[in-house]
């Protein structure tokens, strides 16, 4: 075999085998919904998991244990233990809970009317933080990050009555994991979005990737990956019945077929956000959901959506539903936070600072936002420990396998705010060359930051800029960087010939505290801000887009300061009781200009 056909073969498996083992479209498939009432215990001293010695017991509290006889010893209980909702962080459920960090304990019961033929999944949207999940008191896995999905085959383990589930959820922050000890949002715990059981036929479509190819806006191109006893050499199929189309490819031995045709369909954008039902089928499976097409691509300066220069006018979001309280974990949370950035103005959102549950990036779609999607590489990581990278190389590649057929996303972001050093630019370029194997259509950037070379020049030239499309950029002139007016003495100096974004910049304003605007915390302060950031953000000429911070205030345990924060980081255009402060309609109206200048 020649050498250059043994590496494409090499690459190949290579990347087949980098695919997240992620059911695609878990949503779209038949099964159970598991949401609604779990029962619950708090375990600050995981004694349901260790014994006394510290050793893992054999009985634990997944063993669901109940005395027989009256002379048995049970010290737990959880048909008479409280209930918690799922979806939902157990901090804003329980008063106890709020600051609450540690491991709880969830039970839920179930029957499962047995199907032949059936395989059965059981799949979790997203727990935080460590999660271990045992069925009818077998342990079936353990998974790791917060804000990723994930699931455990159960075929031939439910039974037709009396299954239970259980589930420890820990959510310890810990220096070596990702993101590590140091964040400025809340840890929420718990299982955060939505479990079910999710049925598949034998051999099934696993997942598959259905997108425009890079630099084409007229050919589809992807893959289909079966599993099963008869994944190799099978026919899939991709229909897109509106258009038309229903092509053919042939699986390997290993149960990918290459997906490849040419068609002209109507493209996704923000001012048309068109998308097709695909349907994906194999033998006896069958999957559909809807997916938009479109190009994105940099070419010097330029973001090209569809081939035509855009910029990018956006805003930073925590996955925080404000009214509410807690965690944003459904269609209607969604609906609320994108709406608000669509009456801003906005074509673009960054979903700071991990990846938002799925219906954030759906409702994108479907309304038209272009999204920034990142994984919790914040601050000050473990570089150094392998461990650690796999771990962050693990959750984004459950963010890309997830969401790679969703329009609206066109920049995966590998970190932000990480201090430059050796070990830090290895640890995100070996992230950056995972996502670009993972999926080579999309844009990659991270938040990084810049420095002075002297006291009017500020500098943006990370070297992770090297291998990245697009350049962020956090800065907070006017906030921890001098008052607002200072914005107004700054050039900018941007060594590499790329697009940039200033993914950060604000100021906190409690909502309704009014004053001069040189006086912290009113919002008369923060308008300023917005106002002398707008005039010298127009003076930079690489700037293609912009995510200041933030659309709403979010709670943050950094922030005490009584009667302001009260635990909030109030840099929120809108508070978290929905009102806007003066610095939403100062961007709402910039907008709106660059919109009537066709940006
Ligand atoms: C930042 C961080 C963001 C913080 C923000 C702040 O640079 O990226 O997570 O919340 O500043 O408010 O200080």
């Amino acid at each position: 075999m020649k050498v250059g056909v043994f590496c494409v073969l090499l690459l190949a498996c290579a990347s087949a085998r980098a695919q997240t083992p992620l059911i695609a479209n878990a949503g779209g498939r038949q099964g159970l919904s598991l949401d609604g009432r779990w029962q619950t215990i708090i375990d600050p001293y995981e004694n349901g998991f260790y014994d006394y010695r510290y050793q893992e017991s054999p009985n634990g509290y997944f063993k669901n244990a109940k005395p027989k006889t009256p002379a048995d010893l049970v010290e737990y209980d959880f048909d008479d233990s409280p209930q918690m909702y799922v979806p939902g962080d157990w901090n804003s459920q329980d008063e106890r809970l709020l600051f609450y960090e540690g491991t709880v304990w969830y039970e839920k019961s179930f029957d499962y009317p047995k199907r032949p033929g059936a395989r059965l999944f059981v799949h979790f949207g997203g727990a935080n933080y460590e999660t271990i999940v045992y069925l009818n008191g077998e342990k079936l896995g353990r998974h790791e990050g917060g804000f990723t999905p994930f699931d455990f085959e159960v075929t031939g383990r439910a039974r037709e009555r009396g299954n239970f589930l259980v589930v420890k959820v820990d959510n310890k922050r810990r220096r070596d994991a990702v993101p590590t000890l140091n964040t400025d949002w809340w840890n929420y715990g718990g299982l955060t979005r939505s479990v079910s059981l999710v049925e598949v036929p034998d051999t099934f479509v696993r997942d598959y990737f259905v997108q425009l190819k890079k630099g084409s806006r007229e050919e589809v191109g992807g893959w289909v990956k079966l599993d099963g006893p008869a994944a190799a050499n099978q026919a899939v199929t991709v229909e897109i019945p509106e258009a038309k189309i229903k092509e053919t490819f042939k699986t390997d031995a290993e149960g990918l077929a290459q997906v490849s045709f040419k068609t002209r369909l109507d493209l996704w954008s923000p001012e048309s956000p068109k998308l097709y039902r695909v349907r994906v089928s194999a033998g006896a499976d069958a999957v559909e959901e809807r997916i938009g097409f479109r190009s994105i691509e940099t070419k010097g300066q330029d973001i090209l959506l569809n081939g035509r220069p855009v910029f990018l006018r956006g805003i930073s979001i925590h996955e925080e539903s404000p009214l509410r309280g807690g965690r944003a974990f459904n269609d209607a949370d969604a609906r609320m936070l994108l709406g608000w950035a669509k009456e801003l103005g906005c074509n673009f959102v960054r979903l700071a600072h991990y990846p938002h549950n799925e219906q954030m990036t759906r409702v994108a779609d479907e309304l038209g936002l272009m999204v920034w999607s990142e994984v919790p590489v914040y601050w000050t990581i473990l570089w150094d420990n392998p461990e650690t990278f796999a771990n962050a190389k693990n959750q984004l590649g459950e963010m890309i396998a997830r969401d790679r057929n969703r329009a609206s996303v066109v920049l995966w972001s590998v970190a932000n705010e990480t201090p430059v050093s050796e070990p830090r630019n290895r640890f995100l370029r070996g992230l950056v060359e995972h996502a670009r194997a993972l999926d080579p259509t999309r844009l990659l950037t991270a938040a990084n930051e810049r420095h002075y070379a002297d006291p009017t020049t500020q500098v943006v030239d990370d070297p992770l800029g090297e291998v990245l499309d697009v350049l962020g950029c956090n800065e907070y002139v006017g906030w921890y960087d001098g008052p607002p007016e200072k914005a107004d003495r700054l050039s900018w100096k941007v060594t590499l010939e790329k697009p940039l974004v200033i993914s950060e910049f604000g100021g906190d304003a409690l909502a309704g505290r009014h004053g001069d605007k040189s006086e912290r915390w009113t919002e008369e302060y923060q308008r300023d801000i917005y106002e002398h950031q707008i005039k010298m953000l127009r003076r930079i000429p690489s700037l293609r887009g912009m995510s200041p911070w933030i659309l709403t205030d979010f709670r943050s345990p950094r922030r005490p300061l009584p009667r302001i924060q009260d635990f909030y980081n109030r840099k929120g255009l809108i508070s978290n009781r929905g009102e806007r402060k003066q610095a939403f309609y100062v961007l709402q109206s910039f907008y709106r200009e660059l919109s009537k200048e066709g940006k």
